[in-house]
């Protein structure tokens, strides 16, 4: 059984096998939680993304997959960089929102991690609604079967909470 907690606060102060990075495909960092957990992390995790391009992803990192580095100096193993869909662009179809969720936790099965905490992708500078993004999330961890233990949204803000404590109810 995996359970699902909520933690109101920064990512980047957390403890976890895993922190999940709702990055861009370019994977060499950004805006919001992607340059706090680049900031905090330290330049290793930058250094580990510019290896991945070169060797893996020379033309980014698709929408909806999810691939692992280092977590630098943060208080985790491993960090797993996915690429959230842009509302509009997507049309707000929550496939590939969805497709975050399931291949972080696919990825974070191959590490053996089992404690992942995950932000609330996409809701930011990519501008999905907050309440339909709470519902994807949880809905889409809750229908994945996966070894970790224990998921955990980090939520920045209290609308951000809120929104997925009504979802887990
Ligand atoms: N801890 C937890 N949540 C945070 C933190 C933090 N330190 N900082 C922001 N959030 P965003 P996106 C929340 O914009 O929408 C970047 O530039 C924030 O309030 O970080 O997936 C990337 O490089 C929001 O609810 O990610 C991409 O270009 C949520 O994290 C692009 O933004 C996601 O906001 C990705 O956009």
């Amino acid at each position: 059984m995996t359970t699902i907690t909520l933690v109101q606060g920064d990512i980047t102060r957390q403890s976890a096998d895993a922190i999940v990075n709702a990055a861009n495909s370019s994977l060499l960092g950004g805006g919001g939680v992607d340059g706090a957990i680049h900031r905090r992390g330290g330049p290793a995790i930058l250094a580990a993304c510019r290896d991945l391009r070169a060797s893996h992803y020379g033309k980014g990192l698709p929408t909806g997959q999810a691939v692992a580095t280092t977590a630098g100096e943060l208080d985790a193993q491993w960090v797993i960089h996915t690429v959230g869909p842009v509302y509009q662009a997507s049309g707000g179809d929550p496939a590939l929102l969805a497709s975050c969720y399931r291949e972080s936790l696919r990825v974070a099965d191959e590490l053996g991690a089992r404690t992942v905490a995950f932000p609330a992708i996409s809701t930011g500078v990519y501008r999905w609604p907050m309440d339909d993004a709470a519902r994807v999330a949880v809905e889409t961890v809750r229908n994945t079967p996966t070894a970790v233990d224990e998921v955990r949204f980090v939520l920045f803000d209290d609308r951000a909470y809120e929104a997925f404590a009504r979802q887990l109810g």
